[in-house]
């Protein structure tokens, strides 16, 4: 295998942002103008893997949010310049935002107060004075339950790469990060040659297991700053940060031949599995997803009909 390129550290870092949630800790950022209460959740939450993200003034609220990217949102009601409940108003009517669970915490518990948290769109409320054990496991438990929906809605349950529809979202910003910083970025569609056979001679179960074995493949053999997702059926699609299509095909060599020497047979079957792939580049081939992948579909289609198991650009 090739030595894996390193991109200048700006550029990994915004990539790093485009990384599945799970390889990072889940952020918490807490809004409270008390900075007894800041210290407070800090030193609660922490020892819980959190990020906990703490500001005082409730002006800063919108850059902190963009810029941190929590997965969690603590609101305190009573604040200078702007109360909780303004804050989670707004937050509620935008739309990448919508979906953010906020949670309440304030010394106030009577049932107006209550009613009006929840009428702005709260998720959950809890009052002052913190009581450790009880908030923590609140906000685990919600913690979780949006991981759990995420990889439902993000992951394809086959293969264990992402879907389709999680991979659209990465490439577009991917394609959006390589415009502003200059960058290649490289796509190739793979497509697993005479997959009608596997399925016919061994069995759609085996069929089923060689995808798997694919997609994890793909998945442990590329960087992790690169997209790996099954597009449909038994095609995957890669994006590679920084790469041309060169780059993209000497990689995607190397993965083929990596493939075919350590598992292309599936224990069940001994018909040789292996997969042909097109490629194209930004910005060579095109400048949007559909015009690149168009690009890259045709190549796929000139590798199988020069013989299949094989890379084109
Ligand atoms: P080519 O080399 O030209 O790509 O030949 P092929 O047989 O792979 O091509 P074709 O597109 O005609 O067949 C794809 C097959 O993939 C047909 C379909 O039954 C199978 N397939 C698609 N999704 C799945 C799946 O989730 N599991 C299994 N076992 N098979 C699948
Ligand atoms: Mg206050
Ligand atoms: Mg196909
Ligand atoms: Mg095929």
């Amino acid at each position: 295998f090739l030595p894996k390129p390193v991109p200048p550290a700006q550029v990994l870092q915004a990539v790093t942002q485009l990384l599945p949630k799970e390889a990072t800790a889940a952020k918490v950022m807490v809004v409270d103008d008390d900075p007894q209460i800041l210290a407070t959740l800090r030193s609660l939450l922490e020892p819980w893997g959190l990020r906990t993200i703490c500001i005082e003034d409730p002006r800063r609220f919108w850059e902190t949010l963009e810029a941190s990217a929590p997965d969690l949102l603590i609101l305190d009601i009573n604040m200078p310049h702007l109360s909780g409940l303004e804050l989670c108003q707004i937050v509620r009517q935008d739309s990448h935002w919508c979906g953010l669970p906020i949670l309440f915490l304030t010394a106030y518990s009577d049932a107006n107060t209550v009613n009006q948290v929840f009428a702005v769109g709260a998720d959950d409320f809890v009052s002052k004075p913190i009581v450790g054990p009880e908030l923590v496991n609140r906000i685990m438990n919600r913690l979780d339950r949006i991981e759990l929906l995420r990889n439902l809605a993000e992951i394809d349950p086959l293969t264990g790469v992402a879907n389709r529809h999680k991979s659209t979202q990465d490439l577009e910003r991917l394609l959006n990060l390589a415009k502003r910083h200059h960058q290649p970025l490289c796509l190739a569609v793979l497509d697993i040659d005479r997959f009608k056979l596997v399925n016919d001679t061994c069995g759609h179960a085996v069929g089923d297991a060689v995808l798997r074995q694919l997609g994890q493949w793909l998945l442990h053999s590329l960087r992790r700053e690169d997209i790996v997702a099954r597009w449909g059926g038994e095609e995957f699609i890669c994006g590679l940060y920084g790469m041309t299509s060169q780059d993209g095909v000497q990689r995607l060599t190397d993965i083929s031949i990596g493939w075919q020497q350590q598992q292309s047979t599936h224990p069940q079957c001994n018909i040789p599995i292996t997969f042909s792939a097109g490629i194209a580049h930004y910005p060579q081939h095109g400048a949007d997803l559909e015009t690149l992948y168009r690009v890259a579909d045709k190549a796929l289609y000139r590798a199988k009909k020069n013989g299949r198991g094989r890379v084109v650009a």
